[in-house]
């Protein structure tokens, strides 16, 4: 029989916790309390509910939920950020997760005009404007193009929008949780496209939901034929209605609000919507009184997940495992680099798991903490060479009247408690 723990086969259940416990401190490079080791523990020694009776049979959760117990693991909106909750937003909890990809049921939402509920039988996207043939598609025949998967992050535009001007939001749940990373199953919009034929003067793609808020978006063809997507499924199931079903556009790599959902139109144009409708939304005003306009792609950025605000060191000194998410729109992660002390010493970071252009990366430091008080900022650097910014350096560049693309070097202060909190240094 295989063995993957690597203990001896002989070895007693006590032996077996305390090989398996000394094995993680060795990994940690610290010492881990061995108290799960300790005789007389009622977790092992009393016997429970679950070892004597049997539990539900398979067909009580026919679509299963996660366990009660992490009841707790939700998104979550911040009341006063808007002014009602049709068209607001929540928050992925990144605290909670592991890994890269978000669990469907955990994808923050932005909606302008609440969740369309869409029947799939009904619905078609059509394409018009500057083409040879315009088109209307079924779902059905949408399915019979040639399919890809792709991991993919969405962020919005004003994901740490808050924390322009300073620490405000105690989490990396509010400051950085409009952002979440799935597996995308759809047709490449390229070959919808060709199928109608876009005439040569078809420079721009306006994308339309049928939402109530319809929220139309330009996006430049160069990009519509490369690597934009018409999803219908998120890891592996029909998009959630959350999400846009049955349809929704993916523009990777670019900010959440060109993804479009509940997509129904496509209007191939010679100019952008965004000057032919007066808009001054999703530019960044800058401190001239000019505006950055068409800032698509969202660049670096990282965050530490755990230790933060709302996963605070319970454990006292000792073996710590620090973990985080890295991203770029520009592709993939190359590095990320780990400070304890505020940004003067940097440690590089461990990037565990796959390592996909334009998706999420999750990155590790283990290291024994001391209990003393930690500064804790992590720093992203992508194939493309851009590395993540300061705070300081991003406000002298684009001044503080704006909330859009802030991804700037987060700092979280760890006290001797382990308590942490939402802070800025400079
Ligand atoms: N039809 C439609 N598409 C939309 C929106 C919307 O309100 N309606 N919101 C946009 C914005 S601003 C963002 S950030 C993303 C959010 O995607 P999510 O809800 O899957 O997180 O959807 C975008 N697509
Ligand atoms: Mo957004």
């Amino acid at each position: 029989m295989s063995n993957p723990t690597g203990n001896r086969p002989d070895a007693s259940r006590r032996n077996f916790l305390k090989v398996g416990l000394i094995g993680s401190a060795a990994l940690a490079g610290g010492l881990v309390s061995g108290r799960a080791a300790a005789a007389g523990d009622p977790a092992i020694t009393e016997i429970k509910d679950w070892n004597r009776f049997s539990g539900e049979g398979v067909d009580a959760r026919p679509y299963g939920t996660p366990s009660e117990f992490e009841s707790g693991v939700v998104r979550r909106s911040v009341p006063w950020l808007t002014a009602d909750p049709i068209s607001s937003v929540n928050f992925t909890p990144l605290h909670e997760l592991e890994g890269i990809i978000t669990p469907n049921g955990l994808c923050f939402e932005r909606h302008h005009a609440g969740i369309a509920v869409i029947d799939p039988a009904e619905h078609r996207l059509m394409i018009n404007g500057l083409v040879e043939q315009p088109l209307v598609f079924t779902m059905a025949d949408l399915k019979r193009f040639p399919r890809e998967n792709r991991v993919y992050f969405l962020e919005c535009a004003a994901n740490s929008g808050m924390e322009w001007r300073g620490a405000q939001l105690n989490g990396c749940q509010y400051t950085h949780g409009m952002v979440h990373c799935v597996m995308y199953t759809g047709v490449r919009l390229k070959d919808i496209l060709n199928e109608a034929g876009v005439k040569p003067a078809g420079t721009w793609l306006l994308a339309e939901g049928a939402d109530a808020s319809a929220m139309g978006r330009s996006i430049p063809m160069e990009k519509a034929l490369d690597d934009c997507m018409v999803a219908f499924a998120m890891n592996g199931e029909a998009l959630r209605p959350e999400q846009g079903y049955p349809l929704r556009l993916v523009v990777p790599g670019w900010e959440g609000n060109m993804w479009i959902k509940w997509l129904r139109r496509l209007e191939v144009g010679d100019q952008p919507w965004q000057l032919r409708e007066e808009t001054s939304k999703y530019t960044d005003l800058l401190p001239s009184g000019k505006a950055r306009r068409f800032t698509f792609t969202m660049e670096v950025k990282s965050v530490i997940t755990n230790p933060s605000p709302q996963a605070p060191i319970v454990h006292g000194k000792g073996a710590t495992v620090l973990s985080g998410l890295a991203w770029s729109g520009n592709g993939t992660i190359k590095r990320v680099d780990v400070s304890l002390d505020g940004g003067r010493n940097w440690h590089a970071a461990r990037i565990d798991g796959p390592s996909l252009p334009r998706a999420l990366h999750r990155f590790y430091y283990e290291f024994d903490w001391d209990g003393s008080e930690l500064f804790l900022q992590s720093r992203a650097m992508d194939e493309q060479g851009y590395v993540q910014p300061t705070k300081d350096e991003l406000r002298a560049a684009r001044g503080e009247n704006t909330i859009y693309h802030n991804n700037g070097i987060q700092t979280w202060h760890v006290n001797p408690d382990g308590v942490v909190e939402n802070v800025e240094i400079s």
